[in-house]
């Protein structure tokens, strides 16, 4: 049994509000929204990171960005405008280690990182 989190979700161990599925990708609510639409979009496939992708990877992270979009249109903020954050390791803010896009929208959003000077 896997020990991952989203993998669990996916296999249905754990609960989650799934608002989308087919054979490679999976999209549920965020449980501690950022914004009014917070979904996060997964591939069925566990890779941890965007540095542990690999050739075979690239057509699945093309899915996420295609799911995003039809998710944005069915929760109509695409046309306000959405963002898609990707958090690629801990000084990046991931916590979950698989990899997942979050889809963020319906309200206006801050600036996407603090200012580094
Ligand atoms: P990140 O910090 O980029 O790794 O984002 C992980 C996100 O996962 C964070 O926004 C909260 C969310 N999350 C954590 N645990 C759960 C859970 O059990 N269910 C759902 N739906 N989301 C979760």
């Amino acid at each position: 049994m896997s020990d991952c989190l989203f993998c669990k979700i996916r296999d249905g161990e754990i609960q989650g509000d799934i608002v989308f599925e087919d054979d490679d990708v999976l999209a549920f609510n965020d449980v501690n929204p950022h914004a009014p639409v917070h979904v996060l979009i997964i591939p069925k496939k566990h890779i941890s990171t965007v540095n542990d992708m690999s050739a075979e990877d690239v057509s699945v992270m093309g899915k996420l960005f295609s799911t995003a979009k039809n998710i944005a249109l069915q929760r109509d903020v695409s046309e306000d405008g959405y963002r898609l954050v990707v958090n690629s390791n801990k000084q990046a803010g991931q916590s979950v280690f698989h990899i997942h896009m979050h889809l963020l929208g319906g309200n206006k959003l801050g600036p996407m990182v603090d200012r580094i000077d």
